[in-house]
């Protein structure tokens, strides 16, 4: 039945790709139109980009290098690839040669040299070499785990700590988060399933309902832009009337807690300092950052309350992030909270340097005229900042 695909067609809305791939709309892919690869627009929220794309290969590549230089503390360096990558995931064909790529924005320099390496022997001897470096890898685990970032990871690597049980052998101080992290190493490694994210979605809503009825609750981040699975699941909530959202995350986290549901949280209560200045990724809605005791199919089943038995494995470890917006944010929130990281990054770049505004989660600001401009709908904060509107699908740059 491909009904909904026509409908599709004829309403204007955009086809998933990997729906596209399996229809054959998208044709072979192979590069045939030359003037695609020279007019791709600068910046990444002007393009549309699937998640599915023709170029993975010189794309993971690039992100691996992009990665290494955030490890070395160079963001310049990461950012440079990280445009790259998003600009070649963005093309509607597989890259043939190095010609093609010289046309491309943001592909010169040493990005050619990795492209037209792949593309001629099939690997690029620099990536495969970080990969197998010590460093590289050391710095791979240590940011992987739930409360560690570059810099804290870049400490322990000095201090000699090259795999997880150096950590205590070493004597390291752990926050409270990092020791959540590394108890549940294990499962929060393993990638969260939509299904799985389903499921999560099903226990919170029941628990914030209990408090408040009529919340909107909207599963936001890599699932949303229709990934199958992440390495968390990111929430967003609101409420027509403010006044009922006080209180809410704490009073149902704290339900959840009694029942078992948590393994760690930790709720940052909401920040007024400068919403409304330059633009940056540290928005101040309230946030639970949590890890959950996810039941399995089984225990759903048995309808035992018991999550925290330690018998056999009843429940895994997912990382769950719940956000609060007031319902003025929400398509500010929505927006933001939906990614992906470099697609934010490029709307937050476009709106300040093209259009003087500055844009975060909470709004959009005209700094010049000190004023907020208001939004009801994605769809409207596209219009506002003069761009083509990019569904979820496509924003994965
Ligand atoms: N975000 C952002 N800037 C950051 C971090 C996050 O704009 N520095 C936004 C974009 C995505 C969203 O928050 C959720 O973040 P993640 O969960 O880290 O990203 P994700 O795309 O959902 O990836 P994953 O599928 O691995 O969870
Ligand atoms: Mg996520």
């Amino acid at each position: 039945d491909i009904s909904w695909f026509t409908e599709s067609m004829s309403s204007g809305k955009p086809v998933p790709v990997e729906a596209r791939h399996r229809l054959g709309v998208l044709g072979s892919p192979v590069s045939k139109d030359k003037d695609a690869l020279s007019t791709v627009a600068p910046y990444a929220c002007q393009r549309q980009t699937p998640l599915i794309h023709h170029n993975s290969k010189i794309t993971d590549a690039l992100e691996i290098l992009g990665k290494a230089a955030s490890f070395q503390g160079s963001e310049v360096r990461s950012l440079a690839f990280a445009r790259a990558a998003s600009v070649l995931k963005s093309l509607p064909c597989k890259l043939q040669s190095i010609e093609e790529a010289k046309n491309l924005v943001w592909c010169g320099g040493h990005c050619q040299t990795v492209i037209q390496e792949i593309l001629e022997d099939g690997v690029c001897h620099e990536v495969e070499v970080l990969k197998n470096s010590e460093q590289y890898q050391c710095m791979e685990l240590l940011t992987s785990i739930f409360g560690v970032g570059v810099r804290t990871a870049e400490r322990w690597y000095n201090d000699g700590v090259r795999k997880l049980s150096d950590l205590a052998d070493l004597h390291i101080k752990l926050t409270a988060e990092q020791k959540a992290g590394i108890e549940h190493y294990t499962d929060l490694k393993q990638p969260v399933t939509r299904d799985e994210a389903e499921r999560v979605e099903s226990l919170i809503t029941r628990a914030l309902d209990r408090f408040v009825p009529g919340l909107r609750i909207t599963m936001t981040g890599g699932f949303r832009r229709g990934k199958q699975q992440g390495h968390d699941v990111d929430f967003l909530i609101t409420h027509p009337d403010e006044e009922a959202l006080n209180g809410l995350l704490e009073k149902s986290v704290n339900w959840m807690d009694s029942q078992g549901l948590l393994l760690y949280h930790h709720t940052k209560a909401r920040s007024h300092v400068q919403t409304r200045r330059r633009s940056t990724h540290m928005d101040g809605h309230e946030t639970c950052y949590a890890i959950f005791a996810l039941p399995n199919h089984d225990s759903l089943k048995a309808e035992s309350g018991d999550f925290t038995s330690s018998g056999a494995c009843r429940w895994r470890a997912v990382r769950v992030d719940l956000v609060v917006a007031p319902y003025e944010e929400y398509p500010y929130a929505l927006l933001g909270w939906t990614g992906s990281k470099h697609f934010e990054r490029e709307l937050r770049r476009f709106s300040w340097h093209e259009k003087n505004l500055s844009l975060n989660s909470h709004g959009l600001y005209n700094v010049e005229k000190e004023c907020s401009i208001p939004a009801t709908s994605e769809e409207e904060i596209f219009v506002l900042l003069g761009l083509q509107y990019v569904p979820p699908p496509y924003r994965n740059a």
